[in-house]
């Protein structure tokens, strides 16, 4: 069996109810993206940012995976380690699906991070008004995700799986955020070959070799069966 990375984006959660970003009807819809995803937004307006970060994780109660997120999730079983998820996705969707070693480059919205001490810690209910930090007692809190100018999480680890890989397969993303934007370039480098599952093609779909178009929920589970069965 082939060493498979796989990219995820706002797109494989679609089905599932999560807006995407940049779509009609995204998340930055009401919201100038300077507001609510970058530190300096946050700076000016915590409370803004906060209650836009607390809808999303309360509203993660009221989606579940759906038969993309479960392919992947099968495919790990076949593939163990030989298989890397990336996904920019700040939901749990993956892991409420099965898989079990999933690297959220764009962190967590159950997380919190400390803006003092730098501690993480898991987080289910509102932040806005959270009390100071458990571990140096004295921190404020902000949701752990990462935003514009930031630098992404387990970028290493992610390096060393493009590096290594036989498959690069992007699904469900626009391709308009960097680093992972650049995901597939890198891949293609070291020699993977590289596909595209995506709604529409993507900012990026001249780097792959191969794209195709459609819903990530009947997309992805074909995919899975085709290189399982092959
Ligand atoms: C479906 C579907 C269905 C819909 N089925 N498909 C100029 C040039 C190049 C780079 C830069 C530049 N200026 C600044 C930069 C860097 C900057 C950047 O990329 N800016 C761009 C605007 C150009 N990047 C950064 O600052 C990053 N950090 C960085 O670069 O640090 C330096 C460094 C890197 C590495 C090592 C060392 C140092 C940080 C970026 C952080 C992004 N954060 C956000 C918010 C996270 C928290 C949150 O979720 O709120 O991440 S922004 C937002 O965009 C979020 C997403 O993860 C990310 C990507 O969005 P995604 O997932 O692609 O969603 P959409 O909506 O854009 O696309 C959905 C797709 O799905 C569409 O194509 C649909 O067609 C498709 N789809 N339904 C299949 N049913």
């Amino acid at each position: 069996m082939p060493k498979v990375v796989v990219l995820t984006g706002a797109g494989i959660s679609a089905e599932s109810g999560v807006p995407t970003f940049r779509d009609a009807d995204g998340l930055w819809e009401g919201h100038r993206v300077e507001d609510v995803a970058t530190p300096e937004g946050f700076h000016t307006d915590p409370q803004l940012v906060h209650q836009f970060y607390d809808a999303r994780r309360g509203a993660l109660a009221t989606v579940e995976p759906n038969p993309a997120h479960l392919a992947l999730a099968e495919l790990e079983q076949r593939l163990g380690d030989d298989l890397t998820v990336v996904t920019q996705n700040i939901d749990d969707l993956h892991e409420r699906a099965g898989s079990s070693r999933v690297l959220h480059m764009h962190g967590e919205l159950r997380s919190a991070l400390c803006l003092r001490c730098g501690h993480r810690i898991r987080w289910e209910g509102p932040m806005l008004d959270a009390p100071p930090c458990e571990w140096c007692g004295e921190g404020r809190l902000r949701p752990d995700v990462v935003w514009f100018g930031e630098v992404p999480y387990y970028m290493d680890d992610i390096i060393d799986a493009l590096a290594g890989c036989d498959l690069f397969v992007s699904i469900g993303t626009s391709g308009a955020v960097y680093p992972a934007a650049g995901f597939v370039a890198r891949a293609r480098a070291h020699g993977a070959r590289t596909l595209e599952l995506n709604l529409a093609p993507s900012e990026g779909t001249g780097f792959f070799h191969e794209s195709r178009h459609g819903l990530a929920g009947l997309l992805v589970p074909s995919w899975v069966a085709e290189l399982v069965h092959r």
